[in-house]
């Protein structure tokens, strides 16, 4: 009993043990099998990550060719810059060369025009000289037109004086000049060395003197005696050239005097023969100046600075101002009136002459 029972208990634990080992084995075999899965599962993935490192390589490949193909752009840019860089040279070289080509341009133009300067200076010189010579032939010719004057004149008679180089007795002559053609004077060739022409005198009271404008104007009376040359006459004379004005008068006592003014002139009709004189010298007194610059007037054409006419007052005609401190064309008289006679600062004349020179110079 015993053993046998100790033998089914032996059994039955190898009974256990083999079940266990059965349970085990089984267990493996599961084990086995989900490492199988496992290593099925493994396979794929490394298949997979082959895939992957193929493709990886694949892009890789295709980098290399481009960073290749990037290598060879470069390349080219680099020769393309190397070409412009050696262009560049070429070009600074040719703007090297065209600097000094200006330089040499630029001396050239100093050069000309330092030339030219000189070419100015001379040509300057040269008109400075043509000016001289041109002052010199002008002078020439001046002092050819004078002797041609010179010559001329021995023919022509402007005044008395021209007359004198011929003739040197007093008298009446004819004058032969343009503006005074054909005009008859009488010639003082005694007084003060003579050569004056004689445009009024007074001697007797032989001829009025009371007179119009127009008769004024154009003169009248006797050359050899009484007489006024006329105002148109004396514009035209003095109008040739500088004259001088001479007065010489003697009162009834036999006493002369003389006023001479320089230089001395008449206007045009259309300026009513205003009086021009200048400086007085002479011993009769200067009764004249109070008269210059005024035009002439007659009893029928009032041109005084007087309200009245002052030819009425001092009954004659003359150069009158505010009336008359001179009036040799006045009333012939012996009487002691100062206005109306033919008075020289108040003092009555017994003969007047009124006469005309160029003045010496
Ligand atoms: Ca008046």
């Amino acid at each position: 009993m015993n053993v046998t029972q100790s033998l089914l208990d032996v059994a039955q634990s190898l009974m256990d043990v083999a079940q266990s080992l059965l349970d085990v084995a089984e267990s493996l075999m599961d084990g086995a099998q989900f490492l199988l899965d496992v290593a099925q599962s493994l396979f794929h993935g490394a298949q997979s990550l082959l895939d992957v490192a193929q493709s990886l390589m694949d892009g890789a490949q295709s980098l290399l060719d481009v960073v290749q193909s990037l290598l060879h752009g470069a390349q080219s840019l680099l020769d393309v810059a190397q070409s412009l860089m050696d262009v560049a040279q070429s070009l600074l070289d040719v703007a090297e060369s065209l600097m000094d080509g200006a330089q040499f341009l630029l001396d050239v133009a100093q050069s000309l025009f330092h030339g030219a300067q000189s070419l100015l200076d001379v040509a300057q010189s040269l008109m400075d000289g043509a000016q001289s010579l041109l002052d010199v032939v002008q002078s020439l010719l001046h002092g050819a037109q004078s002797l041609l004057d010179m010559a001329q004149s021995r023919d022509m008679t402007r005044d008395c004086r021209d007359v004198m180089s011929t003739n040197t007795a007093d008298g009446i002559y004819q004058l032969e000049s343009p503006g005074v053609s054909n005009m008859t004077v009488y010639c003082d060739m005694t007084t003060d060395g003579g050569g004056w022409l004689v445009f009024q005198r007074r001697v007797d009271g032989s001829t009025d003197f009371y007179r119009t404008w127009k008769e004024y104007m154009d003169g009248f009376g006797d050359l050899t005696g009484e007489f006024w040359l006329g105002n148109e006459k004396i514009h035209q004379i003095t109008k040739q050239q500088s004259y001088e004005l001479r007065i010489d008068l003697e009162d009834f006592a036999g006493n002369r005097t003389y006023a001479v003014y320089s230089p001395f002139s008449l206007d045009t009709k259309e300026q009513f023969y205003t009086l021009h004189i200048g400086n007085y010298s002479g011993n009769a007194g200067d009764s004249l100046t109070y008269h210059d610059a005024n035009a002439f007037t007659t009893k029928d054409l009032d041109l005084d600075r007087s309200p009245v006419n002052c030819a009425k007052i001092c009954e004659g005609a003359w150069w009158y101002n505010k009336c008359c401190i001179s009036n040799l064309n006045g009333r012939y008289t012996t009487g002691d009136m100062y206005a109306g006679v033919v008075a020289w600062d108040r003092y009555l004349s017994k003969i007047t002459e009124m006469k005309l020179r160029p003045t010496s110079t």
